[in-house]
């Protein structure tokens, strides 16, 4: 269960965010709602919610997801594939310092963004993606046994972070887009398959037994709730144009 989350407020420079999707200008003011609504959600699913400023500097610091690593008893703060995320790193530090003891940190020429890691019980998938290579991924998994974790790399070619297209839901269950589907590594999980045409639905996001989903995927919400657990709703149109997803938003622990 997690009992805390991390947020950041997006900052008016987040129209500017790193973005691979054609979809347009994120608009502001809608992004700011969504975000309030989000953190609504958070607080619905019983976590306390430290929000964090608006980072002018950094368009993508509204990401929080991709800066640390938090496990039940470790943080490890992470070192950016994207340069021009590199420096929220410092920003997010004193917040995780405040809850973590153990600190761990990835150095050059390592890259990890946590949004290609997934935690599956104590073990932890890495994707290795433009934003995470193999020398980032071996620190990763240094620190993660040294604290009693285990970690594993997962290949893939034709997503921006692992998450984008692979959800953990707990109990066994994992939704799946993609590339992930036919994925060794995740051939023993019940797989809940994401159609092509909801494949932003596949970054949904378990938190106690309900699960946050992006608004407007009616198959992948319905496929969720035949599982058992409370599905929410969250209206994340301005985030996708930037690439983000639903667990990107929020550190969780
Ligand atoms: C980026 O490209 O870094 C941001 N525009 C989106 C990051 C999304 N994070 C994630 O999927 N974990």
């Amino acid at each position: 269960m997690f009992q805390n989350a991390i947020v950041r407020t997006p900052c008016q420079a987040m129209v500017n965010g790193l973005t691979e999707a054609d979809l347009g200008k994120p608009d502001f003011e809608l992004a700011l709602a969504q975000h309030a609504d989000y953190i609504d959600a958070l607080k619905a699913c019983g976590l306390k919610v430290t929000v964090l400023e608006a980072l002018e500097d950094y368009p993508d610091s509204c990401f929080v997801e991709d800066v640390a690593l938090l496990t039940p008893t470790v943080a490890v703060l992470t070192h950016p594939g994207a340069i021009s995320r590199r420096g929220e790193v410092d920003y997010i530090s004193a917040a995780v310092r405040k809850h973590y003891k153990q600190v761990e940190t990835i150095t050059a020429p390592g890259h990890v963004e946590a949004g290609d890691i997934m935690m599956v019980n104590k073990h932890f998938y890495i994707g290795l993606s433009a934003r995470t290579n193999q020398a980032g991924a071996a620190q990763m998994i240094e620190h993660l046994q040294t604290h009693g974790y285990t970690g594993s790399t997962v290949t893939m070619s034709e997503l921006l972070h692992l998450k984008t297209g692979i959800s953990y839901l707990e109990n066994n269950h994992m939704l799946t887009f993609g590339e992930m589907q036919s994925h060794s590594d995740f051939a023993r999980f019940n797989q809940i398959a994401v159609p092509a045409e909801e494949a932003y639905a596949a970054n949904s996001v378990w938190i106690n037994d309900t699960v946050l989903v992006p608004k407007g995927f009616p198959v992948t919400a319905d496929n969720i709730a035949r599982l058992g657990y409370e599905v929410r709703e969250v209206a994340m149109s301005e985030f996708q144009k930037i690439d983000g997803g639903l667990s990107c938003l929020s550190l969780r622990f």
